[in-house]
């Protein structure tokens, strides 16, 4: 899209100074490394929450009890969505942000360096945080990742650390969101005007929004939390002229905008692999960006779609149906660009390419069941229950987990300088498919046939079900370690990669800059025609 004159001068610099050893890792203000950073974060939060997702399965395995007690299976079911959101997707697109918008835009890297340095670092300890309250009198919360009240407000103490972490986790985003910003409208290099930049960029600018808009949301409502525990408040106390239904408002006011925060880095990295793939430039740029920025504004409007059974009014129930409906709208404008970008291009199945397939197909799928959701009296009948686990996942694994696949395949040669093992590759995509399927699309089923969510046990009838289910998960997490071996092999001995190992790449990183990306890149701004 981006057509570079002059060329730049920053290899002639030739050698790049930095710490030897850990404080490298620690002091350091490069985007790249901190880019990696917040990549290999989120990998091992991946690990640890995925552990979790097991031990749920193992449990679910078959009815009855048999692998943990219901107290720690709650606690394992709200440490697995904090930390797969908190701590594994959220992080991966930050770590992509940041490799990638200093080199898109030709910047030399972000605007803020040592805030980037802090927004990384604080993640680590808030991590720590969660999982020690594993091990704290009363053990980790047990109400789910939505922490509703007035559960969250009579748990140990474990949720208050959990409450702290939250805090962290926000500042981190802000701090992160307000250095995209800055980066994006500040840093571009000559010619790069907006609706040059590559999509990723600009999925990034509007999330940046998003997070600014509704983190300190999140952080009111368990700030709210908080007080009512210990410094006798009563936002959430029916007794005391609170209302615990006050608490949903102020998290899925948070929260649905948080599934797009989710998805839309995702939906730029498909953005960039598909066109490079098809060997032909994105259908409809300037309708992307515009389906973008409607899927953020709207994602703010449709927040009770998560509370059709809270006892909202007719009408408030059937605005909320009708909002969210709407959204369909902008991402089907989306499906059809990334499909028309298809459209007699010259096509490639590389490993990016399979995963970007994969997203496209699985993503559709679980909008499907997000509008078959949306419908108010459906809702009523599957809201709780296993068709809702299987729709988010659909949206969350294929969607943006995929995604992220797609996007480490496509851009590890430029990061390490190796192309990873292309076999490999494939059979990692393969394998994470079939698991996938197998693990949430029966789960659709359990759910239609009434099967609730966030049990331990159930009746016997949803046996079969359940065990085609964890033989699909813990295949899935198998799948996952090739993953880290595939990842581990490229770094350590993979093939040399050239400059441009896609022939249809074409933004900056791929055109302008050597394989690996050096140090410290665009010392001096390309000019972009
Ligand atoms: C191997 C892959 C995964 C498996 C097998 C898995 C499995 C599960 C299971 C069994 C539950 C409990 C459902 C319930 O009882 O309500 C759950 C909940 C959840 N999962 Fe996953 N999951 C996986 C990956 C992910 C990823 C990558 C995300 C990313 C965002 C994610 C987000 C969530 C969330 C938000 C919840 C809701 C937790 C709650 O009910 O409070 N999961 N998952
Ligand atoms: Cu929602």
């Amino acid at each position: 899209m981006s057509a570079v004159i002059g060329h730049d001068h920053d290899h002639a610099h030739g050698h790049d100074h930095y710490p030897g050893g850990i404080m490298r890792w620690v002091k350091t203000t490069n985007h790249k490394d901190i880019g990696t950073m917040y990549l290999w974060f989120s990998f091992i939060m991946f690990l640890t929450g995925g552990f979790m997702a097991m031990v749920i399965r193992a449990e679910l395995f078959m009815p009855g009890m048999q692998v943990v007690n219901p107290e720690v299976f709650n606690q394992m079911t709200t440490l697995h969505g904090l930390i797969m959101v908190f701590g594994a997707i959220m992080p991966a697109f930050v770590g992509f942000a940041n490799w990638l918008i200093p080199m898109q835009i030709g910047a030399p890297d972000m605007a803020f360096p040592r805030m980037n340095n802090w927004s990384f670092w604080l993640l680590p300890p808030a991590a720590l945080l969660l999982i020690l309250s594993l091990f704290v009198p009363g053990g980790a919360p047990g109400v789910g990742w939505t922490l509703y009240a007035p559960l969250s407000v009579q748990q140990g103490m474990g949720m208050d650390l959990t409450i702290f972490a939250i805090h962290i986790l926000g500042m981190s985003s802000i701090m992160g969101s307000i250095n995209i910003i800055t980066t994006v409208l500040n840093l571009r290099a000559p010619g790069m005007t907006l609706m040059k930049m590559p999509l990723f960029v600009w999925t990034w600018l509007i999330t940046a929004y998003l997070l600014i808009a509704v983190m300190p949301v999140l952080a009111g409502a368990v700030t709210m939390t908080l007080t009512d525990r210990h410094f006798g408040t009563h936002f959430f106390n029916a007794s005391g002229g609170g209302d615990p239904v006050l608490f949903q408002h102020i998290f899925w006011f948070f929260g649905h905008p948080e599934v797009y925060i989710i998805a839309i880095p995702a939906f730029g990295v498909v953005s960039q692999v598909i066109p490079a793939f098809s060997r032909k430039p994105l259908f409809g740029y300037t309708s992307m960006v515009y389906a973008l920025a409607s899927i953020a504004i709207l994602s703010f409007l449709v927040w009770a779609h998560h509370m059709y059974t809270t006892g909202l009014p007719m009408t408030g129930q059937l605005y909320y149906m009708y909002a969210t409906m709407l959204i369909a709208v902008p991402t089907g404008v989306k499906v059809f660009n990334w499909v028309a970008t298809m459209w007699k291009g010259s096509l490639s199945f590389e490993t990016p390419m399979l995963f970007s397939m994969g997203f496209l197909f699985l993503f559709t799928l679980g909008g499907f069941s997000g509008l078959v959701l949306s419908i108010v009296p459906v809702d009523i009948q599957l809201h709780d229950t296993y068709y809702v686990v299987a729709h988010f996942h659909y949206v969350m694994v294929a969607g943006a987990l995929f995604s992220a696949f797609a996007g480490v395949y496509f851009w590890l040669p430029k990061w390490t300088g190796h192309m990873y093992d292309e076999t490999l590759g494939k059979w990692h995509f393969w394998l994470s498919m079939i698991f996938f399927n197998m693990i949430f699309f029966v789960q659709h089923f359990l759910g239609l046939a009434g099967m609730p969510r966030r049990i331990p046990d159930y009746a016997p009838q949803f046996t079969d079900f359940n065990m085609i289910s964890s033989i699909g998960a813990f295949g899935f997490g198998l799948a996952q370690l090739l993953f880290l071996y595939v990842v581990v092999k490229c770094i350590r001995s993979g093939e040399k990669a050239p400059q441009k190992p896609w022939e249809g790449a074409d933004s900056l990183e791929w055109t302008h800059l050597p394989t690996p990306a050096p140090y410290h890149s665009f010392e001096t701004p390309p000019t972009v025609k």
